[in-house]
């Protein structure tokens, strides 16, 4: 039987009322450490008398507090994104359900009996019962929610036994639908505190900030006579009870993120406070701060640690703000339920804006059309206002936190509507988010997920029926789903948020991939995603879409995004150079310039540039430096730094740059450079060999028109090649892309030779590139010619028919010996790019070693490849190898694998090296798009078979 508690609708029972996360000089005694821990199958099995003195807890094991106990051998994790991992029967919960029980002894002074105190847990999933020194405190959910029980009358001198049983699921978890691992446990902190009489039990600050005079007020509501000082202010002992002017103050906000010191006290208590001045409002169609619009150029951030599930630790989460700040991302929300506390005080000292989630999620309930949706249901409207009370309660006071957001995806319904009117009334000083309210009835943004450019763009012209909703001012509370390769389109969203001023900018999809670290059985390391612990039912490797691997390494999507993002924009200009300021609120004045001119990617001089203080939203145009003269393709790079250090970067950190090119001897800057002209070599006569046919370096297979040597190392091709390892945006969407190119077989294309002619100083092979059973194909001709040590190739590209499908590549394939492991190039990098996903490649000369050329995707996809490359050098530890010349440019992928190989493969681990590198020469590739979840690629970045040439030539370093 399952204990009656775990299936009322109820918050729990037991609990004191929500209040502000305080810090204070009271005594506190944190409880995390090593407990007492047993997991039984069920709660029927769970043994009787944990809460007892007597009871023997001998065989029992230890485990962390704080920690998801899946992640420690107990159960298994499990992901699911919709549906609910048991029957949908509201508030019912399986029979089968892990229960956890702990158990801590921990010692007390008797100083602690001599005032109140309370027990408070962090977060506990889903549901714990919980005893100390053998009373029943109460039962509570709300996992990522707090919950604090007066243990005033039932702490002891000398040892106190505190034991607590947590079961993993309950009727909680029916809101709780969240697109992450299901884990349970006491997975947050646990605190012993005292509550001094006449203390300081809650307080909600306000710290108003008016743009138009500059000043600041203070409001602080609190149930204790308390006193305010903030020294800095010249506030000393101020009494709360009325708005204390403060005059003069410098704003808080995500850019300058000023703080003040001070402390709100009574006889018995001191809190310190950390102080931003800042009004948000809603005017005139616009969510403004401090007056002024502002843009989110932000992340949705979940709780994750490959290792740790979402018992991140406090270093991690600082290293996630910092991260942040370095890749020009201002803006989080905290999907899908309140962060630790901390993580909110870190945004309020390194400048980030908030949107905090409610812990609600209702999303599995849609695949029964939404019938008994618990958000509109009244049986569950406490349940509702509960968790929306204990989340602003708890962060009423962190500046950070700009916005409300009721919950993710739980349809609409009367009780979002009642949390939204509650959080009005309990705050005036934040707006009201939901993005299920479609018709913005009680919110006060209008918020879609995902939608596509088209859609944006309708919203920035207003072009509504709704009234309401065209009155808003527009965020995206999700897009640009970074999930695999990708995102592609990052470009045209942000340019439609700087066309409309109500588009207000959003949030990517997501920050983490939430992979967990696993070895296989010969010990490598990889990351596991759904369906790699048994679940039955499982949304495989739909979690691992952030822009940071499970690790914390960022993604190339990352870099992408912050180049999209920089808060300054270097460009062209007939000028010279063009610096348009980006930021919100911030001058140019922290920014120090330099610049470096590069002819074929190496650096010829550098220098400074003396940049006029810029106020946010202006540009200033400044002519080009004196510059040295040069002969081959020239780039000036301007680099934006951090002049100074700051909290989140040291000085020189580069928040921007970007390129102008440079005509040799050319007096003004043309708008662009083409790629170097490849002088045609030619002179070289074909000969037969017995082996085969020869010209200049070059050897080649007779029957097939493929290159079989140059200047005696072993290659094999190059030769036409359409087929890329699908990406997960190439399977995603309602008409996957993956599945057209399938279905005409793109994966599995032939080659027919149609004849390779000898014609004195040139070899002509000419072939038809089609799959099997359709009519349509490409035809590519191969013509090679030779002159000294360099062998060159020119391709043409036909398309044959009609094409009903886009393609995924078009390239050459060609495999080089494996001790050619090292690549040097002159083109688009350092990292990966994609023709909607380009920004962060900047023209340059970069070296890698092939291994180091692989994005190591969670599930294994296309990813890796260069673009814009001039020229490239293959070469073993001797310096030895190969170069290739290419015009246009081409892109470029070299990897120990092969384009089945990255298909065929589900975890990194299955990807093993064999012995050739093989290259991957393209001229084009299909963009990227976000179709695993959102909008496809866009029609002028999608691969048509289209005529195509391109010309390459091979020559070999010695
Ligand atoms: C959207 C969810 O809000 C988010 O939690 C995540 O699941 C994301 O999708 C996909 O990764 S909901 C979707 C129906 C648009």
């Amino acid at each position: 039987m399952t204990p009656p508690y775990l299936e009322d609708r109820s918050p729990g029972y037991g609990a004191l009322p929500p209040r502000a996360a305080v810090s204070s000089d009271a005594r506190s005694l944190c409880l995390n450490g090593d407990w007492r821990f047993r997991l039984s199958p069920d709660a029927a099995s769970a043994p009787d008398g944990i809460s007892d003195d007597g009871f023997d807890d001998a065989d029992w094991s230890e485990l962390a507090v704080p920690s998801n106990w899946q992640l420690h051998g107990y159960g298994a994790p499990a992901y699911t994104n919709v549906r609910y991992p048991f029957p949908v029967e509201p508030p019912f919960v399986p029979s089968e359900n892990p229960t956890g029980d702990y158990r801590l002894r921990f010692e007390l002074g008797p100083q602690w009996l001599a005032e109140p105190a309370v027990l408070r847990f962090d977060g506990v999933d889903s549901c714990a019962r919980v005893w100390l020194n053998g009373r029943e405190l109460g039962v509570t959910r709300g996992s990522r929610l707090p919950v604090e029980f007066d243990v005033t009358s039932v702490l002891r001198a000398g040892a106190n036994l505190l034991a607590v049983r947590v079961h993993q699921w309950s009727s909680g978890s029916y809101l709780e639908d969240q697109d992450m691992w299901w884990l349970s446990g006491i997975f947050r902190d646990v605190t012993l505190l005292a509550r001094p009489a006449g203390g300081i039990t809650d307080y909600f600050l306000r710290a108003d900030y008016d743009h138009w005079s500059g000043a600041g007020t203070l409001r602080v509501e609190t149930p204790a006579a308390a006193r305010i000082s903030v020294p800095e202010l010249g506030i000393r002992g101020y009494p709360v009870d009325a708005p204390i002017e403060v005059g003069a103050v410098e704003p808080w906000s995500a850019e300058v993120p000023r703080l003040y010191d001070g402390e709100l006290y009574t006889d018995t208590e001191r809190v310190p406070l950390r102080i931003g001045f800042r009004t948000v409002a809603i005017e005139g169609g616009q969510l403004r701060v401090n007056g002024r619009r502002i843009l989110f150029k932000g992340v949705n951030r979940h709780e994750h640690h490959p290792e740790h599930g979402r018992a991140v630790p406090r270093e991690v989460a600082l290293q996630d703000v910092l991260m942040m700040k370095r890749h020009n991302i201002n803006a989080v929300r905290t999907s899908h339920y309140p962060p630790h506390p901390e993580f909110l005080e870190l945004c309020d000292r390194y400048g980030l804006w908030v949107v905090d989630e409610c812990d609600l999620e209702t999303h599995g309930f849609e695949l029964l059309d939404w019938a008994g949706n618990p958000t509109d249901d009244p049986a569950w409207a406490d349940a509702c206002l509960d968790r929306m009370r204990r989340t602003v309660e708890r962060d009423k006071n962190r500046p950070s936190v700009i916005l409300w957001s009721l919950g993710n995806e739980c349809h609409t319904g009367a009780n979002l509507a009642a949390m939204a009117e509650w959080t009005r009334g309990r705050d005036d000083t934040r707006p009201v988010h939901y993005e299920g309210d479609a018709d913005c009835a009680y919110v006060d943004v209008h918020s879609r997920m995902y939608a596509d450019h088209n859609e944006v763009d309708r919203i920035g012209r207003r072009d509504d029926e709704n009234t309401r909703r065209r009155e808003l001012p527009f965020i995206l509370c999700e897009y640009a789903h970074a999930m695999g390769t990708g995102p592609g389109g990052l470009l045209e969203y942000r340019e439609l948020f700087e066309r409309y001023p109500n588009c207000q900018g959003g949030f990517v999809w997501e920050w983490i991939d939430h992979g967990i670290a696993r070895r296989d059985a010969a010990g490598r390391a990889y990351f596991g995603y759904g369906g790699d612990f048994g679940e039955p039912l499982h949304d495989g490797n739909f979690c691992a879409d952030g822009l940071v691997f499970p690790d914390r390494t960022p993604s190339p999507g990352l870099l992408e995004l912050a180049k999209v993002h920089e808060p300054v924009r270097i460009t062209a200009s007939p000028e010279g150079i063009r610096l348009a300021n980006h930021y919100d609120f911030a001058t140019l004045a922290h920014l120090a310039f330099h610049w470096t001119l590069e002819e074929q990617g190496v650096e010829v001089t550098k220098g400074t540039l003396d940049v006029p203080d810029v106020p946010p939203g202006a540009a200033v145009e400044l002519a080009l430096p004196e510059l040295a003269t040069t002969h081959g393709e020239t780039w000036l790079t301007v680099w934006a730094v951090l002049a100074e250090d700051t909290p989140w970067a040291a000085a020189g950190h580069a928040v921007a740059w970007g390129q102008v090119p440079i005509v040799p001897g050319a007096e003004v800057p043309p708008a662009i450079v083409p790629g170097a002209e490849v002088p045609p070599p030619t002179g070289t006569a074909v000969t037969r060999s017995p082996g085969g046919l020869e010209l200049g370096i070059a050897g080649f297979d007779p029957r097939t028109g493929l290159l079989t040597d140059l200047a005696g190392h072993r290659v094999r091709g190059p030769r036409l090649e359409l087929w890329r390892a699908p990406t997960d945006n190439d399977r995603g969407g309602p008409h996957p892309e993956d599945a057209a190119w399938r279905a005409v077989g793109l994966h599995r294309a032939q080659h027919r030779v149609i004849s390779v002619h000898a014609d004195r100083t040139e070899l002509v092979v000419r072939t038809r590139v089609a799959p099997a059973a359709v009519g349509f194909g490409l035809l590519a001709n191969y013509r090679w010619t030779a002159s000294g040590d360099a062998v060159r190739l020119r391709l043409d590209v036909e398309p044959d028919g009609e094409w009903p499908v886009t393609l995924p590549r078009l390239g050459l394939g060609m495999a080089v010996p494996g001790e050619f492991d090292r690549v040097a190039w002159f083109g688009g990098g350092p990292g990966e790019a994609y023709p909607d996903s380009r920004q962060a490649a900047r023209i340059s000369r970069f070296s890698s070693r092939v291994d180091d050329l692989q994005t190591p995707q969670v599930f294994p996809q296309e990813n890796g490849t260069r673009i814009d490359v001039r020229w490239a050098r293959l070469t073993s530890a001797t310096g030895a190898g190969l170069r290739i010349d290419g015009s246009p440019p081409f892109g470029l992928a070299a990897r120990r694998w092969t384009a089945a190989d990255l298909d065929a493969a589900t975890h990194t681990v299955d990807l093993r090296p064999g012995e050739p590198v093989e290259l991957s020469l393209d001229l084009a590739q299909h963009g990227l798009g976000t179709a695993s979840c959102g909008p496809g690629v866009l029609p002028h970045y999608e691969l048509r078979a289209h005529p195509a040439s391109l010309t390459l030539v091979f020559s070999v370093l010695a």
